[in-house]
């Protein structure tokens, strides 16, 4: 057999941050800070903090005061300081933050390019709501669609936190184009249930886009009590498999790091026949709006 030469297998390597979130705006920057560069000089390029990492999570009460803490993207304080942290490190950072648009508040994802200039901004699509997760009170559903982006030669889908538990989501982004699928999450213990524990059913979502786009997953949560709320950590890299590469239990602080063979998952991705299976004129029903 010929010996097939080639091109340089093309990686990334990503990282998922995890801690707790609970303070003010500067010490979780500060915190969110020292992650980022640890998983930096450990060679991430690509680093996730969790959601809304600006504060404790807010949604867990409807307070009017709390609006004020929104900001346009390019003044917010987290986007701001991701954009410093992102040049320094050479690195990527998909920023979750509050935004104000006008009269309007989004949970938006600013997606921060290693040259610490926004190339974009997603505004979470599905919005939660329900006790201690009162997301429908503060955010529009987000008006951007999907997006991905190409960073490092990769390109990258990011939801944000419940648009995590939508196949149709993951699909449109892997359809888009992305090879990585990205989440930053804040999700814990559900006050109207002390025995339920989702965080198995979670991973398991999202390991099932891994699957059903041949491609890996990226999540990251946050820990910690905050009032009411444990928020139960379990951030993962899983691969194009679904098989977690890398993972966290509820209470470890630190950053998961793992270089992906992208052209590992391509080829799996190419033989699976998934994306030559699909039957679009079928799905029809996806769409309609009942
Ligand atoms: N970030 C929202 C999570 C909702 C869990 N019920």
């Amino acid at each position: 057999p010929c010996p097939i030469s080639g091109p340089m297998t093309r990686t990334i390597t990503v990282a998922a941050l995890q801690l707790a979130l609970p303070g003010p705006v500067e010490p979780n920057i500060k915190a969110v800070t020292a992650l980022v560069e640890a998983a930096a000089a450990r060679g991430a390029q690509i680093i996730l903090p969790p959601e809304l990492f600006e504060g404790p999570y807010f949604c867990q009460v409807e307070e009017e005061e709390l609006f004020a803490t929104a900001r346009p993207t390019a003044e917010h304080p987290s986007v701001v300081a991701m954009q410093a942290l992102a040049a320094k490190c050479k690195v990527a950072i998909p920023t979750s933050f509050f935004e104000r648009d006008g009269h309007h508040y989004y949970n938006t994802l600013a997606m921060i390019g290693p040259d610490g200039g926004i190339m974009g901004t997603y505004r979470k699509s599905h919005i939660p709501d329900g006790p201690g997760y009162e997301e429908k009170y503060y955010f529009r559903p987000g008006n951007t669609g999907f997006k991905i982006w190409e960073v490092f030669d990769t390109r990258i889908g990011v939801g944000v936190c419940w648009d995590q538990w939508y196949p149709e989501c993951a699909r449109a982004m892997a359809l888009m184009g992305a090879e990585l699928l990205f989440y930053p999450t804040a999700i814990g213990s559900e006050p109207y249930d002390a025995d339920l524990d989702t965080s198995r059913m979670w991973r398991r979502a999202m390991q099932g886009h891994a699957v059903s786009n041949c491609m890996p997953v990226i999540a990251a949560n946050r820990i910690g009590t905050e009032g009411d709320a444990r928020f139960y950590g379990h951030s993962f890299i899983a691969d194009e498999w679904g098989d977690l590469t890398q993972a966290f239990g509820a209470s470890e602080t630190g950053a998961l790091v793992e270089t992906i063979d992208l052209d590992r998952a391509a080829k799996h991705r190419a033989g699976m026949g998934f994306f030559r299976d699909r039957r679009p004129q079928l799905y029809g029903r996806l769409v309609e709006d009942v």
